[in-house]
């Protein structure tokens, strides 16, 4: 029995093999040039993606950066944009199935609802690796592996980058909390990360409001000009991504105060716009959460194709630094997104 978590039987995993071999003696030339463009000779591998959406510039740059890691790679790419919706990421992934890819990989928009899709995955056979968000599931054998980023620590280190933000201030802190997407991932851990340090080391902090803005400018704008008006008093914005931060940004301003001197913006991603308002002191930090996961998502395809998914970490990692506003003007031009 082959182990390859459950997705693939020592049987069809012979016939796949008889069926690459009875390809090779039939169009060798063929077969070649297909070993090329994989580099692991073997067929063209197939992979079914289903993306978030175009929230942000952090999701631009996670969806430039997988289509051009497949095309490196050789892999055929088929893509699909759900829009911020669950039940598009569901219908992409069922006619992935439908279409029988090689692998499914997806970002999944909520933590919850997936268990039912991914075993319709499982029972066709074919692997799936998450990128970017997890999922909550009571079966680990429904995917293969999660290439992304630790958003719970991206919450602390959001909380240290605010300590630094605050070095020599003294006296209660106010803080308002832009949040993503409810029920996606990284907004219920960067929340979490957040509020733990918040708990261990500063009972001088506090959340005075928290609201979704759904990762969007246009969501951050609306919930931060309803923050300014219900409260008078806020000293900090904690954003869980640029974009909305620059969206608030704009309603600070329109309220008569000055984005990063009245109040203080801890921000995550690190997008060139992020940037951009940071080196004009717009943003005091930022949290670098990279969204460069293409080429990573690729070699673990590959290798999960090749049946050796087992040999893979349940969670690739992935490098990230953080930024305060002084380092911004430096750092800008070598920005990759
Ligand atoms: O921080 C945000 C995007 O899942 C890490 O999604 C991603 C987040 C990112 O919309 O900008």
């Amino acid at each position: 029995m082959i182990d390859r978590r459950g997705f693939l039987t020592a049987g069809a995993a012979v016939s796949a093999a008889g069926i690459l071999a009875a390809c090779a003696k039939k169009n060798p030339a063929k077969s070649s040039s297909s070993s090329d463009k994989t580099g692991g000779g073997s067929k063209q591998i197939t992979l079914g993606f289903s993306q978030v959406g175009s929230e942000s510039g952090w999701r631009a740059a996670n969806t430039q950066s997988v289509k051009e890691a497949a095309k490196a790679a050789g892999i055929n790419l088929k893509f699909s944009d759900a829009q911020q919706k669950q039940e598009n990421q569901i219908s992409a992934i069922r006619s992935y199935i439908a279409q029988k890819v090689d692998v499914i990989s997806f970002s999944p928009v909520v933590v919850t609802g997936w268990d039912t899709v991914l075993k319709e995955a499982k029972a066709a056979g074919i692997p799936v690796i998450l990128t970017d968000r997890s999922v909550e599931t009571s079966d680990p054998s429904l995917y293969v592996t999660l290439v992304g980023s630790d958003f719970e620590i991206e919450g602390e280190r959001a909380a240290h980058m605010l300590e630094k933000v605050l070095a020599g201030h003294t006296g209660p802190v106010k803080i308002a909390q832009l949040e993503g997407t409810t029920g996606a991932a990284p907004a219920i851990e960067r929340a979490k990360g957040f509020a733990k340090i918040m708990k261990a080391s500063h009972p001088e902090w506090s959340i005075i409001a928290s609201q979704t803005g759904d990762f969007t400018r246009a969501g951050g704008k609306q919930v931060m000009a309803a923050f300014l008006q219900a409260h008078s008093d806020i000293d900090v914005l904690f954003s869980h991504n640029d974009d909305m931060a620059i969206g608030a940004i704009q309603s600070i301003q329109a309220a008569g105060k000055t984005p990063g001197k009245d109040i203080k913006i801890v921000s995550v991603d690190g997008v060139h716009d992020g940037f951009v308002a940071m080196s004009k002191g717009q943003i005091n930090g930022i949290v670098e959460c990279n969204p460069l996961l293409g080429p990573q998502l690729m070699d673990a395809v590959k290798t999960v194709h090749a049946g050796k998914g087992s040999t893979l970490p349940r969670w690739i990692k992935t490098q990230e630094t953080d930024y305060t506003a002084d380092q911004a003007a430096a750092a800008l031009p070598s920005r990759k997104y």
